[in-house]
């Protein structure tokens, strides 16, 4: 049976404990040990976003406030500072891709989740241009024009962002732009329903699926 790295090895429980009480230092110690070990992608899926599931679930329950989440969002970038290079280092030998413009959507500032997807990204051969967070609609059409991206990636975790996803789409229709790009939108606020429902043509719940499907819509695609 498979046995996760969180159930095999004390290092990935150990980051995964330091992440969720925002300890910096540790975060840094146990990410330099597991990248010695373990492909990156592993050490994100296995270790450090099951970390934040935790951090946002003991915040829904009032068990921790905002300073905390803060903190593990500092020491889970501190561990990204070790596994980021990592990911980096597949570049030189992926084959090139696409163009992806990738932004987190208007009134959102998560962008944890999404720097981890332009990463895998550019990994995997694309070319990406990273538009950051709290991006405006507007904003992504513009820099899909003027880079000619194949690609427009959306990050959405709050709810309340979710509307701008179909202004989006609105605005693309609007400028006869919307059969030119491909739309893939993700992040803790969407489904895959939801995706569906308003027209997206990818989704993804993590990143290796975000990179999955950048991949296959865009072979269809040409
Ligand atoms: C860390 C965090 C923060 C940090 C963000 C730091 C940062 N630099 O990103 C801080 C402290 C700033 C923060 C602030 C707030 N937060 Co907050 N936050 C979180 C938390 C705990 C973790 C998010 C995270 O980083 N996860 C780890 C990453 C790796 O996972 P991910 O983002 O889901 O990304 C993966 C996939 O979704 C996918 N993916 C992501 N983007 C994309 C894009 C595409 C195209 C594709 C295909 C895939 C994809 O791949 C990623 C990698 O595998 C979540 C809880 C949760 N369960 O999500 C709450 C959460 C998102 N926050 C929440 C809230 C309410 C807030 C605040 C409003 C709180 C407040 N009262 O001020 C503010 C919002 C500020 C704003 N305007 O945006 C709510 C949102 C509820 C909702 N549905 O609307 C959540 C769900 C917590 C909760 N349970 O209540 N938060």
């Amino acid at each position: 049976m498979y046995k996760s790295l969180l159930e095999k090895d004390p290092d990935c429980r150990n980051l995964y404990d330091s992440i969720i009480k925002g300890d910096i230092d540790s975060s840094d110690i146990y990410a330099k040990s597991l990248v010695n070990k373990y492909e990156p992608v592993d050490i994100i899926q296995e270790c450090m976003s099951p970390a934040m599931k935790t951090v946002g679930e003991m915040f829904e329950r009032l068990e921790i406030f905002l300073p905390e989440v803060i903190a593990a969002a500092d020491a889970f970038e501190a561990a990204m500072k070790h596994v980021g290079p990592k990911l980096e280092a597949f570049r030189q030998v992926a084959p090139r891709r696409g163009k992806v413009v990738i932004g987190t959507i208007q009134g959102d500032i998560h962008d944890l989740g999404k720097n981890i997807v332009a990463l895998m990204l550019k990994a995997n051969g694309f070319e990406v241009y990273d538009l950051g967070k709290d991006v405006p609609v507007h904003k992504f059409v513009e820099k899909a024009e003027e880079v000619k991206a194949d690609i427009i990636a959306v990050s959405v975790l709050l709810s309340t962002s979710l509307p701008f996803v179909k202004d989006l789409i609105k605005l693309l229709k609007e400028r006869n732009l919307r059969d030119k790009y491909i739309l893939m939108v993700g992040g803790g606020a969407v489904t895959r329903e939801w995706a569906t429902e308003v027209g997206a043509d990818g989704y993804g719940e993590n990143a290796s699926e975000a990179v999955r499907a950048a991949i296959e819509l865009l072979q269809r695609k040409r």
